[in-house]
Order: structure tokens, then sequence, then C-alpha cells
């Protein structure tokens, strides 16, 4: 039994994934006898509805100087970004007078870029130094700090209040979720808004993208797990908008109680997630089950190709294969490497089960039989542009919704 991060009420885990790497945690052979690991366990909560770790391994140990993860290296991302930072300009931003928007998480600025393009005032907010550093160095305005509520306070003296707060792929990180809400509320203006998104619990569970679950990700949330969690600081969900991006993501949208009209897809998705049946265990407990099914169906495949002599490569050392690889068990022996265009990921190995991470050109120059899609999420993007992989007698392993070769 432990007690909700978010509303207190005792909870039981329903799964437990065993011991767990850092997931960006890429590191070099010396470093193999000194790795950390945690459990990892989920549980949910029947009282507020958030889905979460049980336990997360401290902040400083996920995200450093020596992050490794860069947003911008996709180029699917950055178009996703745009219209992200073009939403917020047209629909929230027209008519006010010298709005001024903050960004939590703004990792290399990816985001924060359009606002300073469009000469907007702009604030990043990214503990990382590492790709802070990238975004500063393009001229983006970036402190790196955790944020909290005391940072809230420091900013609102320094520049005054915000007329958004937003972010991507960074609240579900954020384990105290109740101070930073409580730091949104004082950062905006009575009639800011404040939005962010992340992947969906909706999604995870259609899909059995368990590899969504990783000691980043301290939630993975849905429409009534987060107007929970921020209605009790005074903030309303008003809008809610399905992404394709991460293998089905969402952007909530939220505003001061009262101080703006709410959109009719607010309703649609509370009564879809109950449809779905996102508020019974029963649903976490058939979710578990597909694991466990997906496991033994990916980690099948893999022995079976090992044993014919095949070569498999994986592709893109994701946050999210740290989960597969250690929770199914697979070893080198199973993947001779994993393909990445990182470089600070390059040369080096794979959380937990120590395979190598080699640069693209690796895969370019000698590819395997068989492509362990790690990075299913940028599919369309990585299909486009190894439309030659495929030609020459190259197949595609997909794990997402379930275990395919293609
Ligand atoms: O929430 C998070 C999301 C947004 O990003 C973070 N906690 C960390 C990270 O998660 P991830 O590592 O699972 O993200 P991606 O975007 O799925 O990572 C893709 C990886 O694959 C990168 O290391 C880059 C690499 N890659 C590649 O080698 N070739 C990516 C593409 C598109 C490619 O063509
Ligand atoms: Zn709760």
């Amino acid at each position: 039994m432990f007690n909700c991060r978010v509303c207190n009420h005792q909870i039981e885990p329903f799964m437990d994934f065993g011991p767990m790497p850092i997931a960006n945690g890429f590191l070099k052979k010396e470093e193999f006898a000194e790795e950390y690991f945690f459990r990892m366990e989920v549980a949910f909560c029947d009282h507020c509805g958030a889905f979460q770790l049980v336990e997360q391994p401290d902040a400083q140990r996920m995200f450093h100087e020596n992050y490794a993860f860069f947003s911008s290296l996709s180029k699917h991302m950055q178009i996703h970004f745009k219209a992200y930072a073009d939403f917020v300009m047209e629909r929230f931003f027209a008519g006010r007078k010298d709005p001024f928007v903050v960004e939590l998480g703004s990792n290399d600025g990816i985001m924060l870029r359009n606002f300073k393009e469009a000469g907007y005032r702009h604030l990043g907010v990214e503990p990382s130094e590492n790709v802070a550093d990238v975004a500063r160095a393009q001229g983006i305005q970036t402190i790196s700090e955790f944020f909290n509520l005391e940072l809230a306070e420091r900013l609102v003296a320094e520049y005054g209040h915000a007329d958004a707060v937003i972010c991507a792929n960074v609240m579900c990180h954020i384990p105290d979720i109740n101070n930073v809400a409580a730091g949104m509320a004082k950062l905006l203006k009575p009639d800011g808004v404040l939005m962010f998104e992340d992947p969906y619990l909706g999604d995870m569970i259609a899909k059995t993208s368990y590899d969504q679950i990783y000691d980043e990700h301290v939630y993975i949330f849905s429409a009534t797990s987060v107007s929970w969690a921020f209605g009790q600081h005074g903030l309303e969900l008003i809008d809610v908008l399905p992404q394709v991006t991460h293998g089905g993501s969402m952007r909530y949208v939220f505003a001061p109680k009262g101080s703006h009209a709410i959109s009719p897809n607010v309703a649609a998705l509370l009564e879809k997630e109950r449809a779905q049946g996102l508020h019974k265990a029963e649903t976490y407990e058939q979710f578990r089950r597909n694991c466990e099914a997906s496991r033994t169906a990916l980690f099948g495949l893999l022995e079976r190709l090992h044993q014919e002599g095949k070569r498999v490569v994986g592709y893109g050392a994701t946050s999210k294969s740290t989960t597969v690889l250690n929770y199914c068990g697979i070893r080198p022996e199973h993947i001779e490497f994993i393909s990445d265009t990182t470089p600070i990921k390059q040369g080096k190995y794979s959380p937990g089960v120590h395979i190598p991470v080699r640069p693209y050109e690796e895969f370019k120059q000698n590819p395997p039989d068989y492509a362990l899609l790690f990075a299913w999420n940028h599919a369309v993007e990585i299909f486009e542009k190894e439309g030659a992989f495929t030609a020459d007698g190259g197949k595609w392993i997909t794990f997402v919704p379930e275990v395919r070769v293609l």
C-alpha cells in the first residue's frame, strides 16, 4: 500500500515490471558495476484516476548536464511543435498586448523558437543544462532550474504574470504535481491559459504500449485524472486535443475557473474514458495480461531468430526501449546493436541489458535481416527514409499494438 501522489488515497500496485535502470542512462563499460536500478511498479488510483509509478528515482539521476534526449533530432517533431506554437499564438494571443509565454521543460528550444521568431516575450525553464545550452545558443531565453511554486513566485516578481504556460512531454515527468500546478496557477494571469500534452492513457491501454512506462514518466494521464489534479488548484479543463505524437498523446488546455468557455470536446472525452473503462481496476488487470502476452511473443520471436542465425538490430535507442529490453529479458545475443542518430548515445551501451548503441551509418552500411523498431512512434518518418532497407529485403519487427514482422 502507498499513498496516491495526487490525492493521497491509499492504493495498491497492480503490476511489477521488475528492477529497471534509468531509461536514458546510456553508459560506458566501466560504469556497468555502478549502475542504478529501481523497482518499477505501477498503480492506478480509483479515487482521482491517476495512473502512476510507485517509486521514481531522484530527479537529479534522470535530468542533468548529460541528458541524452534532444527533441530537435526529429523532423516531424519540429513540424509538430511549430503547429503547437501556432495554435497558442492564433487561438490565445490574438488581441493581447505584448503577451508573455513560459515553457516548462523547453529542451533544446524546439517549440519556443517559434515564439521568438514571431517576436513574443518568452522564457524557457529547462533543468538539463546541456539541452538548455542548445536553446540559449539560438537566442532563446532559457533558465536551468526545476519549476516549482517557489520558482513561480520568483518568475512573477522578475517577469510578471504569463499569458500562457505551456509544456509538452514534461508534466507527466513531475512527481509533485500539486506543487507544480499551484506554481502554474500563481504564474498565470487571471485570463491566462495553461496547456500541456503527454502520452495518453487511453492510447496506452488500447495499444498495450507499456513502453511509455519508465522512470521519467511518473504519470500516464487521462482527461479524468488531470481535471481532478488541476481542479484542486482553481484550474478548469477547457479543451482537449488528441495528438498523434509519441504513439498517441493528448493536449489538455486549462484556464482559471470561469475565465474561458468550455469546449464540448471535454465532456465527450470524459465520457469516452468511462466507456473505455479507464476508471475500473479490471481494465488495468487486463492491461497487465496484455503486457505479459506481448513480452512472451517478442521474446519468443527474438529467440527463434537468434537460433536461426539472423541478424537483428534495434532502430532508435529510445527511453521506451529500456522498458522493453529489461521487462522482456532481451539480451545482447538477440540484438547486435541499436542504431541511433544521437551522438551522446553512440559508443555507449543501453541501460540494464548493455546492448551497444552505434551510429546510424553502421545500420546503413551493414543492414541487418531484421530491424526492431523501438522508435515506433516515429514510424511514418522512419519508413519514409528507409525505403531502400525494405526494398532490399530487410524486415521490420514492431510490438505495438502487437508483435508483428512487416
Ligand atoms: O517524454 C519523453 C519523450 C518526449 O522523449 C522523454 N522522457 C524522453 C524521450 O523519449 P524517447 O527517448 O522514447 O523518445 P523518442 O522520440 O521516441 O526517441 C527517438 C530516438 O530514436 C532518439 O534517440 C533519436 C532516434 N532516432 C533515430 O535514430 N532515427 C529517431 C528517428 C526519428 C530516426 O529516424
Ligand atoms: Zn489519487
